[in-house]
């Protein structure tokens, strides 16, 4: 056997050696009681908690022991989590499907330093595209910038899809405290037409500029709606060309797409193919969200996401924020077979923080091969979801207290309101923090009983507890705190991958759908019956539709 063989093989053993110790672990204490673990130890609250970079994260509420945390860093360090870290800071081609470097914490590192792609200092590259949405934004905020009739620009519509308009969407409600109420914003996505139709019915095409944002720029869903968003202008304006170049901007890699479309690449805003789609909020995609609250305000999310990326990179993963969510999610999905997370913001301004999230973390780890091809032996992915509180409590959080299924929480909470009215925020954190409480501990029979409850009632009435949660608490939603965020996700995401050795860059499964459709279109558009060659269901699918719309008998 060669030396490295030799090498591989020990560090398989050691990781497998890990992963059979957290089982046996888990075997000992999974069934102890958080009302346990909390009687015995009465400091456990302040001690299992760690700050970073402004955010407090307490994680006592877990179903775990000092020894847990002890057996899951270890299987993190078999892993190999901390060259992997290294690898994808120093640019390596850790995207192996793709073969691509993984590069999105580039893209809000300072000026000055250097990581080199192909013997190319990217830096150069991110800060020079900085500084042109800068001017740009700053020209349209200003009105300098102006439509082809001289109209100042009063509409924004980002136009795409996925990581092109994810990220988008979640940051402008999330920093809408922050933006220019003088303009609007609004995004589309959906090839359904209604999206379109709906985002534009009431608006002037003279005020309204669109950024078709787009990594490939041929995205059908995308592509579609930028055409008929492009007649719609067109329609307004007359044909004009110079009026498509004065109300559509591009947020692309593909230069000779963007010319193609009409759109003067002068004004095409660029990123490069190390951002993935899901982890480009804070590229030129991020060109809406400097337009609603400014290239300072957008300076200052940057240097949140910056501030955790060096945390994550730097800390001892006994204190590492990301490290520790991960290995916690990882904990629930493969040693107690929980399947989903809840994600739940008590901020009505991250209402879709969720959404987002799903995607971050879905489109990443939701993968069935190894690195290597070979098939996981185990979980991956959990399903995220969540809805903003309080509104949650009035409805499926019943199923988090009672239910059959072990869902672990994250709670998001900000100390400081940004619309400090009345008693409110005292409220919202209240329940925040009950919730916590009652998932965690419960009612027990005798509590309930101590109520003069009937008997056939009580078993109704008691809440088991036992129920995890992690709880986030920041200081105040500003851009620079929605930056770290949304950076202790991702690197909470990649932590869950390399423990499942996965590569969570890439997305095959959305590829397979994209190409179906396309095949399928002409199908239900022919004149000609078409030959269809599907299995016998979506044969009679394509054949049903073409008849409830009178295309053949
Ligand atoms: C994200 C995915 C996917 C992608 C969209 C849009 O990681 O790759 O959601 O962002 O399919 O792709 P384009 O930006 O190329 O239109």
């Amino acid at each position: 056997m060669t030396a490295s063989a030799e090498t591989l093989k020990k560090e398989t053993a050691a990781k497998n050696a890990a992963w059979q110790a957290l089982i046996q672990h888990q075997k000992q204490i999974g069934t102890l009681h958080l009302r346990t673990l909390f009687a015995e130890d009465a400091k456990r609250g302040e001690r299992m908690a760690a700050q970073a970079a402004g955010v407090f994260l307490d994680y006592s509420k877990n179903r775990i022991t000092d020894e847990t945390l002890r057996l899951l860093i270890d299987l993190a360090q078999q892993c190999g989590l901390k060259d992997r870290i290294d690898a994808m800071f120093r640019g390596d081609r850790i995207n192996a499907t793709e073969n691509r470097s993984v590069l999105h914490v580039a893209l809000r590192a300072p000026g000055g330093g250097s990581i080199v792609v192909d013997g190319h200092n990217v830096l150069s590259d991110v800060h020079a595209v900085l500084d042109k949405m800068a001017r740009f934004a700053e020209h349209v905020r200003n009105g300098e910038w102006q439509g082809h009739t001289g109209k100042r620009i009063r509409n924004v519509i980002n136009i795409g899809i996925g990581g092109s308009d994810l990220g988008p969407v979640m940051a402008y409600e999330a920093l809408k405290f922050y933006s220019d109420r003088s303009m609007t914003f609004r995004f589309v996505s959906n090839v359904d037409a209604t999206d379109l139709v709906e985002a534009t019915r009431d608006l002037d095409p003279a005020e309204t500029l669109f950024i078709v944002s787009s990594k490939t720029f041929t995205t059908l869903e995308t592509m579609t709606n930028a055409r008929d968003a492009r007649e719609w202008m067109q329609l307004g304006l007359g044909s004009d060309a110079k009026a498509v170049a004065r109300h559509f901007v591009a947020v692309s890699t593909n230069a000779e797409k963007v010319a193609e479309f009409g759109i003067d690449t002068a004004n095409m805003f660029e990123f490069w193919d190390w951002v993935g789609g899901r982890y480009s909020m804070d590229s030129a995609i991020g060109l809406s969200t400097m337009l609603a609250i400014g290239p300072e305000n957008f300076r200052a999310m940057l240097d949140g996401f910056h501030e955790m990326d060096e945390h994550f990179r730097t800390a001892p993963f006994e204190r590492n924020l990301p490290v520790l969510m991960g290995l916690l999610a990882v904990w629930y999905n493969d040693f107690f077979g929980s399947e989903t997370v809840a994600v739940l913001p008590y901020e009505q301004y991250l209402k879709r923080f969720p959404a987002y999230l799903q995607q971050l973390t879905m489109e990443s780890n939701g993968k069935h091969v190894k690195l290597d091809g070979a098939r996981v032996e185990y979980a991956t992915g959990p399903i995220y979801w969540g809805e903003p509180g309080t509104n949650g409590q009035h409805s499926f959080y019943q199923l988090i207290h009672q239910g059959t299924r072990l869902i672990p929480c994250d709670f998001i909470a900000f100390a400081d309101a940004l619309n400090p009215v009345g008693r409110h925020h005292d409220m919202l954190l209240a329940n925040v923090f009950a919730q916590a409480e009652a998932l965690g501990f419960g009612k027990t029979r005798e509590q309930v009983e101590a109520e003069g409850t009937p008997e056939w009632l009580v078993p109704h009435r008691i809440c088991e507890g036992n129920r995890p949660s992690n709880m986030i608490l920041m200081d105040r939603l500003t851009p620079a705190a929605l930056g770290k965020l949304v950076a202790l996700y991702e690197h909470n995401v990649f932590t869950q991958g390399v423990i499942w050795h996965i590569d969570s860059f890439d997305q095959w499964g959305v590829e397979l759908g994209k190409v179906l459709a396309q095949r399928i279109i002409p199908e239900l558009q022919s004149k000609d019956e078409p030959r269809l060659h599907h299995d016998s269901s979506t044969n009679n699918l394509i054949r049903r539709y073409r008849q409830m719309k009178g295309m053949q008998p």
